[in-house]
C-alpha cells in the first residue's frame, strides 16, 4: 500500500495530535511527513492543494485528503487493531471526545491570540480582542482543572489533544504562568510529557 502523506509543521499543535496518535498506534512508519511552513498571510501552495482551507495538518490517503486533526485522527484510529484512541462508546466515547473539543477549543483561542500579536502588524492590534481570546483559555483551563480526574488512565484522543494544547502555551505562551492557578493539571501535565511519543513530538524552539 502507498505511504499516506502527512503535511505538517513540528511546531503545529494540531499536527501535533495526529503525530501523537501516529506514534501511540504504531501507524508512524506508515507516513511520510511533509514539513510545511505557512502562515494565513503566507499560505503555502502544496496544502492548498490538499486542504481548500489552507491550514495544517492535512493527510493524503488512498487519492484522497483528509483534514482537519478530530477526522485525520479519527480516520488513523480506524487503521489499526490495537486499543482504540477514540473511545467506540458509552460515556468513555463522549468524555474523551469533550476533552478533545476543550484542548481544540483552547488553541483555537491561543492561535488567535498569537497570530493578534505576533503577525497583525503593531499599530493594528487589537488589545480587547486579544483579551478574549484569553479570557477563553482560562475558561478552558478552569474546567480542565475541576475534572483534572477525567485525565487519568491510557491516553485517548481527549488527553492527547489537552496536552498538545499545555504544550502550546509552553511553546508560544512562555510568560503566562497556568500551572499555578491550575495545580492538578499541571500535576498531570508534568507526568504525561514524560511519555515518549509526547517527548519525541515537542516543538523545537523557534
Ligand atoms: N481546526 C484545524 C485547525 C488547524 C490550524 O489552524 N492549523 C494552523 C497551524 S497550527 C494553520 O494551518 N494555520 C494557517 C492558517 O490559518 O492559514 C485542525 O484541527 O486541524
Amino acid at each position: 500500500m502507498a505511504k499516506m502523506k502527512l503535511y505538517y509543521s513540528p511546531s503545529s499543535p494540531y499536527a501535533r495530535k495526529v503525530r501523537l496518535l501516529a506514534l501511540e498506534t504504531k501507524l508512524d512508519k506508515k507516513i511520510d511527513m511533509v514539513n510545511v511552513a505557512l502562515t494565513p498571510v503566507a499560505p503555502n501552495a502544496d496544502v492548498d492543494k490538499h486542504n481548500p482551507i489552507g491550514k495544517i495538518p492535512a493527510l493524503s490517503v488512498k487519492g484522497m485528503d483528509l483534514f482537519d486533526s478530530p477526522v485525520i485522527c479519527e480516520y488513523l484510529d480506524s487503521q489499526h487493531k490495537g486499543r482504540k484512541l477514540f473511545p467506540r462508546k458509552g460515556r468513555e466515547r463522549w468524555v474523551a471526545l469533550r476533552l478533545q473539543a476543550m484542548g481544540d477549543g483552547l488553541l483555537d483561542a491561543a492561535l488567535l491570540a498569537r497570530y493578534e500579536g505576533f503577525l497583525r502588524p503593531e499599530d493594528k492590534r487589537w488589545s480587547d480582542w486579544s483579551k478574549g481570546q484569553m479570557k477563553k483559555i482560562e475558561g478552558v483551563l478552569t474546567q480542565l482543572e475541576a475534572e483534572a480526574k477525567s485525565l487519568k488512565g491510557k491516553p485517548t484522543i481527549g488527553t492527547i489533544t489537552v496536552a498538545c494544547a499545555l504544550g502550546y502555551l509552553d511553546f508560544r505562551f512562555t510568560s503566562f504562568d497556568w500551572r499555578s492557578k491550575h495545580p492538578k493539571l499541571a500535576k498531570w501535565f508534568a507526568l504525561a510529557a514524560k511519555t515518549p511519543s509526547i517527548k519525541a513530538t515537542v516543538p523545537p524552539p523557534g
